[in-house]
């Protein structure tokens, strides 16, 4: 018995001894990623590889890119340069914090802002169809975006973006340019009529969304990496202005997410790690006594009133705690911001500038894709939430809560249009995630429910501009996206694509119709 556990023992030191030993992630990394990801994990040619940009690639999604790379990009196959416990160990390296978060500062900024040599904006659009139909898909998949013709569903073109494209792109007022961001802070300006490229800018080092000011004029970034707000100029993507964010009681934060408030000529900032809301003027005669600024200002802060004045003035509403993922009335008078535990929704009006009623919303709303319409007279609003199977249906003349709805299974994305009695939800999660459901605008009650495509995540809508049509997602690699008739739900056509996310029709978003997500 002794005898056999030395053996037993021996055996595996034995066997310890004559494994090659683990390579060092680090090593790893400088040898094999640095040249493309960047030395510090921050990106160069290849996207930052920082968990706060992968996101929630988990380990074994980040083996496998790193084992059999990524097609249609640079990213080469590693499975027969390294044994499968170095990917391992490579895989988890990345998904380890930076030990420090390094300055992005103008300068920086400025230096990686390229604007395309060969670009000649077009004197007009360079294809027949009406410009103000057209609907960019995002593809996730390979990160590209595809530009469709609304009327005919044509690709017009299929151009590469940056890695890992979140929230929605936006659109200059009158619609002809497009600014996409990226996770890791690149955003890129389009030209839809030239169908071309204008450049690009790494504006963060980890970024949350972007906003377009009321007049055109100016492009704000939200970034987790630094803490800051960065206001690009539109025209030529050079900095405006960065601004450090940092609570009144000096506490540092990351910026969940930007908003435009055309109606309020300002720029709404959701503040993750501090509890306030702040909004930034993009009006340049905006000052302390500019109607909607003046009120916020309390006893005792003469001060920093003489500091805020004029454009990008900020302001600072104060909250009981962090509130994010905003739905705002269609006159920015009033926001609803969810809290952190995922139980309410607090309402906060933008003209006192402090929070006017509490919504008891269980099971985590998704405000941010919350859409209203006018329903018997009284304006709605409904929001899916991500932890429950319903759609809470909000009045919000009186801020109280109509009905849920129950459906199929937790959603994330709501749609509609003027032209359409109807609200499509999609089942983001859970075993019914191939469903869409369509529900009726005036009775609330589920009309119809769509499987296109069984087993698959089949999300996010979007109208063509008359509301004739709805766009889906097949939310898989080898996706699609189907246009469906809006009024019969007949697929009209099928259209091959790369993990399709979201779609965005310039003139639904330029005039901010009543059906989509501001
Ligand atoms: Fe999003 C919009 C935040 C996870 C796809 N998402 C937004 C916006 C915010 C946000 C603040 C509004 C930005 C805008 O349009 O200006 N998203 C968050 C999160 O905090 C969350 C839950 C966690 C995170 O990792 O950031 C999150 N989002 C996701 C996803 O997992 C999705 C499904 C896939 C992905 O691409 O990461 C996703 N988010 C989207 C899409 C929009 C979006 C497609 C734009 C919706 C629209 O129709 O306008």
């Amino acid at each position: 018995m002794i005898l056999r556990t030395v053996s037993s023992s021996l055996l595996a030191a034995l066997a310890l001894a004559s494994a090659p030993a683990l390579a060092d992630p680090a090593a790893l990394y400088s040898e094999h990623c640095a040249s493309c990801h960047g030395e510090n994990r921050l990106g160069g040619t290849g996207p930052a590889l920082i968990p706060e940009t992968l996101g929630r690639m988990r380990g074994p999604a980040v083996e496998d890119v790193i084992a059999h790379g990524r097609p249609a990009t640079q990213m080469p196959a590693f499975a027969e340069t390294l044994r499968a416990e170095d990917i391992a160990a490579l895989a988890a390296h990345l998904g380890e914090p930076l030990a420090e978060v390094p300055e992005w500062t103008e300068a920086d900024i400025d230096g990686t802002r390229e604007m395309v040599a060969d670009y000649t904006p077009a004197a007009a659009p360079v294809f027949s169809g009406d410009p103000m139909n057209i609907t960019l898909v995002v593809e996730t998949g390979d990160h590209h975006v595809s530009v469709l013709d609304g009327d005919t569903f044509d690709v017009l073109d299929r151009f590469a973006t940056p890695f890992a494209v979140h929230g929605g792109p936006k659109f200059s007022p009158d619609g002809r340019y497009v600014f996409i961001m990226s996770r890791d802070g690149w955003v890129q300006k389009y030209d839809i009529w030239s169908l071309h490229e204008v450049g690009r800018v790494r504006a963060g080092l980890n970024s949350r969304n972007i906003a377009m000011s009321h007049d055109g004029k100016w492009l704000a970034v939200a970034n987790y990496l630094p803490m800051t707000l960065t206001i690009l100029s539109t025209e030529d993507l050079s900095v405006a202005k960065v601004i450090d964010v940092i609570g009144r009681d000096g506490t540092a934060s990351r910026v969940s997410a930007v908003y435009q408030a055309p109606e309020r000529k300002s720029f709404v900032l959701a503040l993750k790690d501090t509890p306030e809301i702040w909004e930034v003027a993009t009006d340049p005669d905006a000052g302390p006594y500019h109607e909607g600024f003046v009120h916020s200002f309390e006893a005792g802060m003469e001060e920093s009133l003489a500091a805020e004045q004029g454009l990008f003035a900020r302001r600072r509403i104060m909250v009981d705690e962090p509130l994010d993922d905003f739905f705002f009335t269609p006159d920015y008078a009033n926001l609803i911001g969810a809290s952190r535990a995922g139980d309410k929704g607090v309402v906060v009006n933008l003209i006192v500038g402090r929070p006017i009623a509490e919504l008891p919303l269980p099971g985590m709303p998704h405000l941010g894709s919350g859409i209203s319409w006018m329903r018997g007279g009284h304006r709605v609003m409904a929001t899916p939430h991500l932890k429950e199977g319903v759609l809470s249906v909000i009045d919000i003349d009186d801020w109280t809560i109509l009905t849920t709805i129950e459906t199929e299974g937790p959603g994330f994305f709501l749609r509609s249009h003027e032209n359409s009695p109807y609200v499509w939800a999609d089942v983001f999660f859970g075993p019914n995630k191939d469903a869409m459901q369509i529900i009726d605008k005036e009775t609330l009650e589920i009309v119809k429910t769509l499987n296109p495509a069984p087993g698959k995540t089949v999300a996010h809508t979007e109208f063509t501009r008359d509301g004739s049509h709805a766009l889906v997602s097949i939310w898989e690699d080898d996706g699609a996206v189907i246009v469906y008739d809006a009024k019969t739900f007949e697929e009209v056509k099928r259209l091959p694509m790369r993990k399709p996310s979201g779609k965005y029709n310039v003139w639904n978003k330029i005039t901010f119709s009543d059906g989509t997500s501001h």
